[in-house]
This record gives C-alpha cells, structure tokens and sequence, in this order.
C-alpha cells in the first residue's frame, strides 16, 4: 500500500464542502494521468469538462494554462467553486462590493508588467512579465482564505514560495520587514480616484510583513488558481498569499516588493488602527470592532447564503507552521 505523508499545510477532507465538487476534480486529476504521476498540466479545456467550472464566471478576460506541479493529495479536497472564488472579491481598486472587480476589471492590462524588488538588499532585481510564471517551478497549494469580514474559502493557488524570491536579491542584515505596492493606475482601477467606488481607502494599496514571516515556507506569491493564470479581479498577474492572516494583508496586482529597517504603514492600519492591526493573524479571540472572529462562513457550491458557519480556527488553521513566529508575543496587543 502507497502512504502518502500529506505535507503540513494540506486541507484534511474532513473540512470539506460539497461532493460534486470533489469527485469533479479527483475525476479531473485522473483523467489527467495525475493520480499517481508527478506532475500534473492542467489544460483550460480540462477544467471545462468538471461540473464546477459554470458559465457564471467572468470570461472576458483570458487567462492561461500553467504548468505546475501538484501533490496527489490536493485531489482529495473540497475547493470552494471556481465561478465563487472569481466573482466574489475585495479588490477595493476595482469597486468595493463583492461582484464589482469581476465586472470591472475584464480590460485589466497585465502584460507588459514590471516588479522591482528593491532596498535592504544586494541584488535588486526587476521582473517582466514572462519572468512570473518562468522563473521558479511552480506549485499549486490548497489553503482556506479567511476575510476580517468573516467569510472564507478554499483556494487551489498555484505560484512558488517568497522566500525564494527574496534569497535571490539577497536581503542584508537591515531588512526587517517586507513592504509591498499594488499598481496605481486610476485609469485602469476606476475605484482608484473614485473615493466612492474605491471604498474610501488611500491608494496605492501596501501591505507589509516582517522578515521571519515573509520567509515562511507557507508565503506564496500566486500567479495563478484553478490551474491558469490569475484573473484580475484575484490579483493578476501577482498577488501575495498569506493563509495564516486576514485577507487583507494578501495584497494583489503587486508592482514594488521592497526590503526595510521599520515597520512600514499599511493601508489598513492607516485607515483604522484599532481595526486592522499590522500582524492582522487570524484569531478567533481577537474580536474585530464589528465582526465577531470566532465563527466563519465557509463559501462553497452551496451557494453564498447556504449555512455553512464553522468554527475559527487560530492562525486559520497553520499554527504549526507559524505559531513559533509570535512565540513571545502579545497577539491580544499585537492583533
Ligand atoms: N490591492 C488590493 N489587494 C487586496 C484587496 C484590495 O482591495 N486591494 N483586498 C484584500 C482582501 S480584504 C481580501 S479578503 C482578499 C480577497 O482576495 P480574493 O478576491 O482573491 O478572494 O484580497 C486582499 N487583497
Ligand atoms: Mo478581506
């Protein structure tokens, strides 16, 4: 008999949703000669035969097939549908309510593109384009997505590890934390110069983390899910994955990653301090202002309103690869 030791950061199938959607995608992995190969090339025209992938989705936009390799074991995950993960969306830049960045993102020009990843560093480097998708090998992780707002959702991403990144410019020992830029471009992001639409929030939109976090295993930088390229309105063509922190801090569309010596202002914290902390981990103790944190609502097939309120897990769920990084920490003080 084959034992698989799942890797750490695996859904278990326990915390599943709705069957269709996982013997669609085992059904799809099969197909593809992936249940017991090792990788896997997942095609657009494969994941059109899977039941999940419905006409509700946004289409304009063309996203592409990426080669990367999985681990057998996804296949035995609930994914929230495809047609939720891309129409349900906090892109503020693009509209702040959930449906507006799917509809208002379909023009989004992602090629050319330029990310420069610049200070505290002794390689700097500039990326284009192509370089996203060629540079590491990519893999595709399934993690829960959790908002400040309460909702969440299992993602299929695929993309490849910060770190990686981030050893090739070679940090030095100045680089404390990590800040990161979205794309300011207000005639593309129509919420960027339109306070109402954009939800009031100061652009560009930065995120930031510190070093050790920017070096976990689990940071992804995503360039794709559901086995192609990003659509826009989940970030394309390079969004931030931090699974063990509040979606916000998973910034999209990044266009500067640079190294520095203090704590940067995000945009967030900048709005509202005693809302949105810096470290922003998922804690189901730590109430927001006006979200309890201790009950979610799992987004699947079943549905936006389906009943699907589970319980909060600390750190979503990853403590065990990062509970060590607060160690000695306050996280009621530093929420
Ligand atoms: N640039 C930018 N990045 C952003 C946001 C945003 O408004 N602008 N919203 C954040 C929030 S609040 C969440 S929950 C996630 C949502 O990612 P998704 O739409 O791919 O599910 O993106 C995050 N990244
Ligand atoms: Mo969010």
């Amino acid at each position: 008999m084959l034992i698989k030791t799942p890797k750490s950061y695996h859904l278990k199938e326990s915390e599943i949703t709705p069957e269709n959607v996982f013997l669609n995608r085992r059904e799809l992995l099969k197909g593809m000669g992936f249940l017991g190969a090792g990788a896997l090339f997942a095609t657009a025209s494969a994941n059109a035969n899977a039941g999940w992938f419905s006409k509700e989705e946004a289409t304009k936009f063309k996203t592409i097939p990426l080669k990367y390799t999985a681990d057998a074991n996804t296949a035995k995950l609930i994914l929230t549908p495809e047609s939720k993960v891309t129409t349900h969306n906090n892109f503020y830049e693009f509209g702040a309510q959930k449906n507006q960045p799917a509809e208002l993102s379909q023009n989004f020009e992602v090629n050319p593109w330029q990310l420069t990843i610049s200070g505290e560093c002794d390689n700097p480097i500039t990326l284009d384009y192509d370089d996203l998708t060629s540079m590491f090998a990519l893999e595709e992780r399934i993690y829960r997505l959790r908002c400040v707002e309460a909702w969440s959702m299992v993602v299929p991403w695929i993309g490849f590890s910060l770190a990686d990144l981030l050893k090739k410019v070679a940090p030095n020992s100045s680089a404390k934390y990590v800040v990161f830029e979205t794309l300011h471009d207000p005639k593309q992001m129509p919420g960027q110069d339109d306070r109402r639409l954009g939800g009031g929030i100061a652009y560009p939109y930065v995120e930031g983390l510190r070093i050790d976090e920017a070096m976990n295993p689990l940071t992804l930088m995503s360039v794709g899910l559901y086995g192609k390229t990003l659509p826009p309105q989940n970030g394309a063509p390079i969004r931030l994955v931090v699974p063990w922190k509040y979606g916000f801090k998973s910034i999209k569309s990044i266009v500067s990653i640079k190294l520095v010596s203090k704590q940067p202002i995000t945009t967030w914290y900048k709005l509202a301090p005693n809302e949105y902390g810096f470290y922003a981990n998922v804690n189901p103790e730590h109430d927001h202002p006006r979200w309890s944190q201790a009950s979610e609502r799992r987004i699947t097939s079943g549905g936006l309103f389906a009943r699907n309120r589970i319980e909060t897990l600390a750190f979503n769920g990853y403590g065990e690869q990062v509970a060590h990084l607060y160690k000695n920490m306050n996280l009621r003080k530093y929420y």
